[in-house]
């Protein structure tokens, strides 16, 4: 009996192995892995992790540019902004049933989130004190979440991929509603063109923070490529999006706030100065101008929804009596 149970450990040892090395196998291949089929654990959880925070971005990400909603300085740009706003609404839902194909729930999400638990982007702790801020958010918040994203686009997990092929074409928009923004001030009155300005000096470094934390310090990143979730490094991508986005602030006239940017043409590229990491870590810690604001209205609005979410469960439950009342009626 003793040596029947020590056979057994190795042999399901043998199923996992084999079934891991042939999911790898499908992975190097660039086949499509969809819910249904086996995963590693780890993969499953890697997934979860970042599709989520990536939803609650999203989600938290509507209230800076919500906040001037009202505030917009004309029926077109409060269109323009509306339209913005409620696309990133439809993307955290989009991300949020993608989650849920790995079996876990968008209510077990969304209260992860609220308990502060969860992550979300470092970006959307900061203020939108001018109009401006709209502008730099659109040209750089989504400039830089276009870059990173594009590439998950061909991420190996099939409904995380086909949710940013949509999502990616919706941030294009975005982004070019931000840059006619800027440059509608650029080529405005002085006052306009120093807004930008000062909305450029405010975001310009949190936006190079958003790739992450450099190559030699992010703890995923290896694995994720492996498992082709990730398609380039934090600091590539960071790179990438420096490169497109320094010659978009020269043709707006404006200067980005880095007394050490430097074209580099052996490289081919615009060199920086030293990101403030410590900032970051801050701000991920909870410290930044706005993370107590940010999950004070997140919660604000989940309590004020709990109406909604008790009247469409009431009407489900009704529909399904009636329902099921009709399938006796007809036996
Ligand atoms: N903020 O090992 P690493 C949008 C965390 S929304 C906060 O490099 P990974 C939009 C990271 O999670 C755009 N946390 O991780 C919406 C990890 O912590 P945990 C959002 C960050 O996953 C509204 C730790 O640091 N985009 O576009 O390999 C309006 C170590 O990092 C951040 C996405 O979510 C950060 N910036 O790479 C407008 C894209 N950076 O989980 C626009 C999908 C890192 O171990 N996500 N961390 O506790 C990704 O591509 C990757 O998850 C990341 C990080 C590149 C962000």
């Amino acid at each position: 009996m003793y040596t029947q149970a020590l056979n057994g450990i190795p042999d399901e040892a043998t199923d996992q192995s084999s079934e891991a090395a042939r999911f790898q196998a499908r992975v190097d291949a660039e086949q499509k892995i969809e819910p249904n089929d086996w995963m590693p654990d780890a993969y499953r959880r890697t997934l979860v992790r970042q599709i989520s925070q990536h939803a609650h971005s999203e989600i938290v990400g509507m209230l800076p540019e919500g906040n001037w909603i009202t505030r917009a300085p004309s029926l077109k740009r409060k269109v323009a902004l509306l339209a913005k706003v409620q696309d990133e609404a439809g993307h955290g839902l989009y991300l949020y049933a993608a989650a849920e194909t790995l079996d876990v729930s968008r209510e077990e999400l969304i209260g992860q989130l609220l308990a502060g638990k969860a992550k979300y982007s470092s970006i959307f702790n900061y203020p939108t004190l001018t109009w401006a801020d709209i502008g730099a958010i659109g040209w750089l918040v989504d400039g830089a979440a276009i870059m990173n994203q594009i590439p998950l686009c061909r991420c190996s997990y099939g409904p995380y991929a086909r949710a940013m092929i949509r999502i990616c074409k919706e941030e294009s928009f975005h982004q070019r509603q931000g840059y006619e923004i800027m440059l509608t001030l650029a080529r405005g009155t002085p006052e306009q063109k120093a807004m930008a300005q000062d909305a450029l000096n405010r975001w310009w470094w949190p936006c190079l923070m958003m790739f992450g934390p450099p190559d030699s310090e992010s703890q995923h990143s290896d694995q994720s490529t492996r498992w082709k979730i990730k398609r380039f490094s934090n600091d590539d991508l960071r790179q990438k999006f420096i490169d497109a986005t320094v010659p978009q602030a020269h043709y707006l006239g404006l200067t980005i706030p880095d007394k050490e940017l430097a074209y580099d043409d052996a490289s081919g590229h615009w060199k920086i100065g030293p990101i403030d990491w410590a900032e970051f870590k801050r701000v991920l810690a909870g410290g930044g101008p706005c993370n107590r604001e940010r999950m004070r209205a997140r919660r604000k609005a989940h309590e004020d929804g709990a109406w909604v979410r008790e009247a469409a469960l009431a009407y489900a439950q009704k529909r399904r009596a009636r329902r099921e009342a009709m399938q006796i009626a007809a036996e």
